[in-house]
């Protein structure tokens, strides 16, 4: 009661074949109460029906030729698998049997020993085959199961076949989606060995090169619309815009189904062969979501005089049931002749099964013409699976020819024996078939590896929606061995590719834009490793792709953080305006300080000048321009000489200028107490001394010059890169060395000036015509406020404005004495010269030069 059944009569040996001429088994609710019945088959696949007349026509072929096989006539028993597993163990029985027993007796099978099967389509069904037939050793070759696991020979060592193995497909298909870039693809298998195995091979290959996969989703054996759903939903969320399909085309075709009636679009799918150049997939309503896909297909071939052998068929020509079927399906009419009953009957289980199934109401007439439909059957520009079918048949009857051929007492087996062509045992052909060796028309050479695989090659296709509104498949470049078998090229012809992108160019998927230069990948939490947020690295780092590493001490990053530049070098520079202006006032004092000094120098004779010690004021006219023209140390690039001259100059300068100042007051002040005690002044022996005033000052200048040596020698200032106080710049500086030299260096003229102060305090009530003291202790009260303020404005500025800030200071306090102690002097002397004269000035003050 096997229906799908085509044979042939009156042969030498029988080839046994497998196709799946139907989609699916009718599913019958079956109860244990009847004997299990084989279950019928529905939906009619045009396309195996092909493959199977392929299979005829190469035996049609090997008949009529001479030179295999003469004398032999071949014939084949073919059965439908439905596209399951049950009915391929159900005809791999009946092969064994010879159909109705137990025990193997294909001996017997269809009248002539049955020597080897082709098929079982689909790899779980030639798997499951493939199992039974092992066990007796029995030749399979398929020609459509390219499952990875097939090619383990110790799981199934009599199965060889015509169609390269997955392992390679799926690299390839993994080195796609490299050479493209992308790095996030969803990806869909069916639910058997076929896709489960291809995908997790396409994965694993894909990790290596750091893709991730954004969704994986399995097609559901038996139609179940919710599971179809969640896919439908799986890709519509999914932001991946690569799909990597492995499935057959009947498995698919639901999905795609339901895809045509979403709005979906701007995906590219990535088919595995099964799908490829099917009729079933590429048909007008899918056109506007796949096109663009990309497919691996098998290599092709057109094979001489198989389109009009197809043509040929006609329910008069033969009495197979399938060819009625086939009649029916492809011109919608039904036979009213009981030929067809078993058809009749399929369609009354399929209703039983709450299936549909409308039986047309034209009757046939037999006169349909083929060539007036477009029709899958008929369809021979993608002979693909069919031309692996027809290298199956091929490669069984060379092993039949090469065992036909042996000579006796040469022969492969124990002692020389050779195997009988129409008694040989199983084995015996399996041993041919794993060694032949042979060329079809197409040039293509044939042979096999030791795990009964033939090389690897494919044609990379692109599906492109032509103006006429059909689907072309384009070859746009393929994966081949390279020679050793282990190695494969890609090669791809980019310009000659469609895709389907608004802008045609090739489409990204990526789940995260890579990092722009200056930012670094920063991981999300629970989501794959090509997801990723960027974060900007911190200042001072850039970036090599993965990682913000920082710059080295004397560098530092640019504003895009991509690469690190030397530091900026700041200090205050002498070409810069802030330097200028600063020297031009030091200089200018200094200047101001000389033309008095000449003034000074002009009227030295008279009262005025030669009152308090003359020479005195000419040291301290010196003193200030050295003070002043100290700044200058401060102004340029730092280096050594400068920095040790910087702070001592300053501070000797004005050791000598306070001690000075203070040999004058202490005169004053000595004078003011005299005139408090009225004693004469000519009876007070210290104000008649103007040596002693001098002493002061050289005492003043020589402890001060003592511990200007003693900070140069013992912890002298030096250079220093300041990196810590601004991370963008170096800031130049003078490192003061000892802190506490420093002090007691400036100390030391902070006494001076306390003494000057207070000194010229107690003297600031002369009676006098012209009060010295006075001015005096209007000098040194700016030479408080300005240092006082100096110390809070030096402390929180910060690189050169701290340089700027000391010299301000410098010449504010240099300013100040100038003019407090000289210009009121000098205003009286070029001014009111009047008043220059003795009896103004005071007489007392005038003798004291003599
Ligand atoms: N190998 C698939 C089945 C299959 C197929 C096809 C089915 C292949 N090519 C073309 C229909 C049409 C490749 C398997 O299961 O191994």
């Amino acid at each position: 009661d096997l229906h799908g059944f085509l044979q042939s009569k009156n042969n030498h040996l029988i080839i046994g074949g497998m196709f799946p001429f139907h989609f699916r088994t009718i599913l019958t609710n079956d109860t244990a109460m009847d004997e299990p019945r084989s279950p019928k088959c529905e939906g009619f696949n045009f396309r195996s029906l092909r493959w199977a007349r392929a299979m005829m026509f190469a035996i049609d072929e090997i008949n009529k030729d001479k030179n295999i096989l003469p004398n032999i006539t071949l014939g084949y028993q073919i059965f439908d698998t439905c596209f399951t597993i049950s009915k391929s163990v159900e005809g791999t029985l009946s092969f064994l049997t010879g159909q109705n027993e137990t025990h193997p007796n294909f001996r017997c099978s269809a009248g002539a020993p049955l020597a080897a099967v082709v098929g079982a389509g689909g790899s779980a069904l030639s798997i499951a085959t493939a199992r039974i037939l092992g066990l007796y050793y029995f030749p399979q070759v398929g020609y459509a199961s390219s499952c990875s696991v097939l090619s383990d020979k110790f799981q199934f060592p009599s199965f060889l076949r015509t169609i390269p193995s997955d392992i390679a497909q799926s690299k390839g298909i993994a080195e796609l989606v490299t050479y493209f870039g992308w790095t996030w693809v969803g990806t869909i298998a069916a639910d058997d060995d076929y896709g489960k195995y291809g995908i997790k091979l396409f994965k694993e290959e894909v990790e290596k090169n750091g893709v991730c996969i954004s969704f994986s989703e399995t097609l559901p054996r038996i139609y179940s619309k919710e599971s179809i759903d969640k896919i439908v939903e799986s890709i519509r969320k999914s932001s991946a815009n690569i799909i990597v399909i492995f499935s057959s085309d009947i498995d698919l075709s639901s999905l795609m189904d339901a895809l045509a009636v979403t709005n979906i679009t701007g995906k590219t799918y990535i088919s595995s062969e099964a799908w490829t150049t099917s009729a079933l997939i590429a048909k007008p309503t899918n056109y506007k979501f796949l096109w663009g896909t990309i497919g691996f297909a098998i290599r092709k071939a057109v094979i001489p005089k198989f389109e009009e052998y197809l043509r040929a068929i006609h329910p008069e020509n033969g009495t197979d049931d399938l060819v009625y079927e086939f009649w029916e399906e492809a011109f919608n009419c039904t036979w009213r002749t009981n030929k067809a009953a078993f058809y009749t009957n399929i369609s009354s289980e399929a209703n039983a099964a709450g299936r549909k199934r409308n039986i047309s109401p034209i009757a046939c007439t037999g006169n349909e013409k083929l060539s007036s439909i477009k029709n899958t059957y008929t369809d021979v520009s993608e002979l693909r699976i069919t031309y692996s079918v027809y290298k199956s048949v091929y490669t069984i009857a060379n092993a039949l020819h090469d065992l036909s051929w042996c000579q006796d007492k040469r022969g492969p087996f124990p002692n020389g024996q050779c195997a009988d062509l129409l008694t040989f045992e199983p084995w015996q052909l399996m041993y041919y078939l794993k060694n032949t060796k042979f060329k079809v028309f197409t040039n293509e050479s044939l042979k096999f590896d030791e795990s009964g695989d033939v090389e690897g090659y494919y044609d990379i296709l692109n599906w492109q929606w032509s103006t006429n509104d059909s689907i072309a498949f384009t070859k746009i470049g393929r994966y081949t061995s390279t020679g050793n078998g282990a190695t494969f090229e890609l090669r791809i012809d980019n310009s000659s590719i469609l895709w389907n992108t608004p802008n045609g160019l090739p489409p990204r998927s990526v789940c995260s834009e890579s990092c722009i230069p200056g930012t670094r990948k920063g991981i999300r939490q629970g989501e794959p490793v090509c997801c990723f947020d960027c974060i900007a690295c911190a200042d001072g780092e850039i970036t090599n792709e993965t990682e913000c590493i920082s710059c080295p001490s004397d560098f530092w990053s640019n504003s895009y953080k991509n690469e690190c530049v030397l530091k900026e070098v700041e200090f205050l520079a002498t070409d810069e305006a802030l330097g200028i202006t600063l020297i031009f006032l030091a200089v200018f004092g200094a200047s101001l300080v000389i033309a008095f000094a000449v003034v000074y120098f002009m009227y030295r004779e008279t009262a005025l000048v030669k009152a308090n010690d003359r020479s005195l004021s000419f040291v301290i006219q010196i003193s200030l321009v050295c003070t002043l023209m100290t700044s200058i140390f401060f102004v340029g690039k730092p280096n050594e000489w400068s920095c040790m001259a910087r702070q001592t100059t300053l501070a000797l300068g004005f050791s000598l200028c306070l001690s000075c100042i203070l040999g004058k007051t202490i005169v004053l002040m000595l004078a003011k107490r005299a005139a408090k005690s009225k004693v004469a002044d000519k009876q007070n022996p210290i104000i008649m001394k103007p040596l002693y005033q001098k002493i002061v000052a050289v005492i003043g200048l020589t402890i001060e010059v003592g511990i200007v040596t003693a900070y140069l020698i013992i912890s002298p200032p030096w250079v220093y890169k300041n990196m810590e106080s601004q991370n963008v710049k170096i800031i130049l500086e003078c490192n003061e060395g000892s802190i506490e030299f420093l002090c007691t260096m400036f100390g030391f003229d902070v006494l001076l000036a306390i003494l000057c102060f207070i000194t010229a305090f107690i003297a600031r009530k002369l009676p006098d015509n012209f009060n010295e003291a006075k001015f005096i202790t209007f000098g040194m009260l700016v030479f408080f406020i300005v240092w006082i303020s100096f110390v809070p404005a030096y402390l929180s500025t910060r690189g050169k404005f701290k340089v700027a800030v000391e010299i301000f200071a410098i010449l504010a306090s240099s300013f100040g004495l100038l003019g407090c102690i000289f210009v009121p002097k000098g205003y009286i002397i070029l001014i009111k010269p009047e008043r220059n004269t003795e009896e103004i000035v005071g007489g007392r003050q005038a003798t004291n030069d003599k």
